[in-house]
């Protein structure tokens, strides 16, 4: 007797549709099950993953060693929240902070809270170590970024998408151009209360937005010169992810505090961390920040050996070399057709840009063709395809993917 309660993808996604807000407006793909660069959806189609929930399962999906730690931990103690200790929260704040080489770690859970948790601590610094006079403190961002989706962080877009009708905004904020040294030196020039500027080593969201050479080390040297915290936004680009343990790595540069989020758990929770040394860690005393799940026992397992995956599996230097592999090909495909204007990113953060092509379309129908053709991937901003798998893909699976890309950019009809 065949199985009748067997549903469909149309099912799962009427039911989104009818009980879900409608807060995005997903590719068509159910999918039930993921191992490493592979996901299976509800009919059993096999897809190369090429988003990695946005560079959150940079392990690959269910990576058995962090599912271990988590299901082994999950069965002692999940949370005990920070009213009292734990035996685990120590041992992974011994750890993490050896592993980045930072005094102390600030324990929270998304990758946006990280972000807050910066801000706070960078106003907070102004005050009591800068002498900026109260209520003063400026945080500067760059223009295009993108850190989540609280009030403080679409405060600081510039992307109408992220705060239009969602005012009113946060003081304190302002904007300058990406990849600008003159701009941020003029800002600091301008302003003697900045206490911190915040930004992504590269901008994923903005379409991989790849600085030039020596911006990095530029910032830092005007950060030191104005007395400014460089606050590095490695929730996307760490980990790994462009081929170096932290994007900061490319440029040997230390910022003043790194965010973290995403692969820190390997995909499988809401794991964040804000490390920073003490100037600046200490400025919050006891009772001044906090969250019920920062620091849980859980997350603490489940990221010490996300991070042990890391190294252990090479993870830095594989995204370098199947990056390198990718951006070939995807740099011949452009010598193929006219239809892709740019190659761009760095490790296996990378992405192309799609001109519009047959009565209109955009990248977003080529990503609904790449899913038909058994890969998964994400348009941003219209005409860009970012391209970001899990770093555990080989060779053979990155040829494979871009055989699919190729196949289907030259079926399209300029
Ligand atoms: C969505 C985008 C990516 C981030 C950086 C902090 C955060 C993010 C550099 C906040 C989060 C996510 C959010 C998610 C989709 C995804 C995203 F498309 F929205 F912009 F990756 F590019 N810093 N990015 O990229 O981390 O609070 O989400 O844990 O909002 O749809 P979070």
């Amino acid at each position: 007797m065949i199985s009748t309660d067997k549903k469909n993808s149309q099912y799962y996604i009427d039911l989104e549709s009818q009980y879900g807000a409608h807060n995005y407006h997903p590719i068509a793909a159910v999918l039930e099950r993921g191992e490493g660069v592979y996901l299976w959806d509800v009919e059993g189609q096999q897809y190369l993953d090429f988003l990695s929930a946005y560079s959150a399962v940079n392990q690959g999906h269910c990576h058995p060693r962090i599912v271990n730690a988590l299901i082994n931990q999950a069965s002692k103690l999940t949370l005990t929240s920070r009213a009292f200790h734990n035996n685990l929260l120590g041992e992974y704040e011994k750890y993490i902070t050896k592993y980045f080489g930072y005094d102390k770690v600030l324990p929270m859970n998304t990758g946006v809270e990280g972000g807050e948790t910066a801000i706070k601590l960078a106003r907070r610094w102004g005050y009591d170590v800068k002498k900026i006079a109260e209520n003063q403190a400026h945080i500067l961002f760059a223009e295009g970024n993108f850190w989540g989706r609280t009030m403080a962080a679409i405060s600081s877009s510039s992307d109408p998408s992220s705060f239009d009708r969602f005012g009113p905004f946060m003081p304190g904020f302002s904007l300058i151009p990406y990849n600008n040294l003159a701009a941020l030196e003029a800002a600091f020039k301008a302003n003697p209360n900045i206490a911190g500027f915040m930004f992504e080593p590269i901008q994923g969201e903005a379409g991989v937005m790849v600085p030039d050479e020596g911006y990095l080390k530029g910032i830092r040297a005007l950060c030191n010169k104005y007395n400014v915290l460089m606050i590095a936004d490695e929730v996307q680009t760490g980990l790994c992810r462009t081929g170096k343990m932290l994007a900061c790595d490319h440029e040997k540069v230390r910022p003043d505090i790194i965010i973290l989020g995403k692969a820190l758990s390997g995909g499988t929770m809401p794991v964040a961390a804000i490390l920073a040394d003490d100037e600046v860690m200490l400025t919050i005393k006891p009772g001044e920040h906090g969250s019920t799940y920062g620091g849980n026992p859980l997350a603490c397992a489940v990221a010490m050996e996300s991070l042990k995956v890391l190294v252990d599996e090479g993870l830095a230097e594989n995204a370098e070399a199947m990056g390198i592999i990718f951006r070939e090909r995807m740099t011949q495909l452009m010598g193929k057709t006219r239809l892709v204007s740019l190659v761009r990113g760095k490790g296996l953060l990378n992405a192309i840009i799609i001109k519009p092509f047959g009565n209109g379309k955009t990248a977003y129908d080529v990503c609904k063709l790449l899913k038909e053709n058994g890969l998964l991937a994400k348009q941003t901003h219209g005409d860009i395809i970012r391209f970001a798998p899990p770093l555990v893909i080989n060779e053979e699976q990155i040829h494979q993917a871009c055989d699919i890309i190729e196949k289907t950019i030259l079926s399209l009809k300029a």
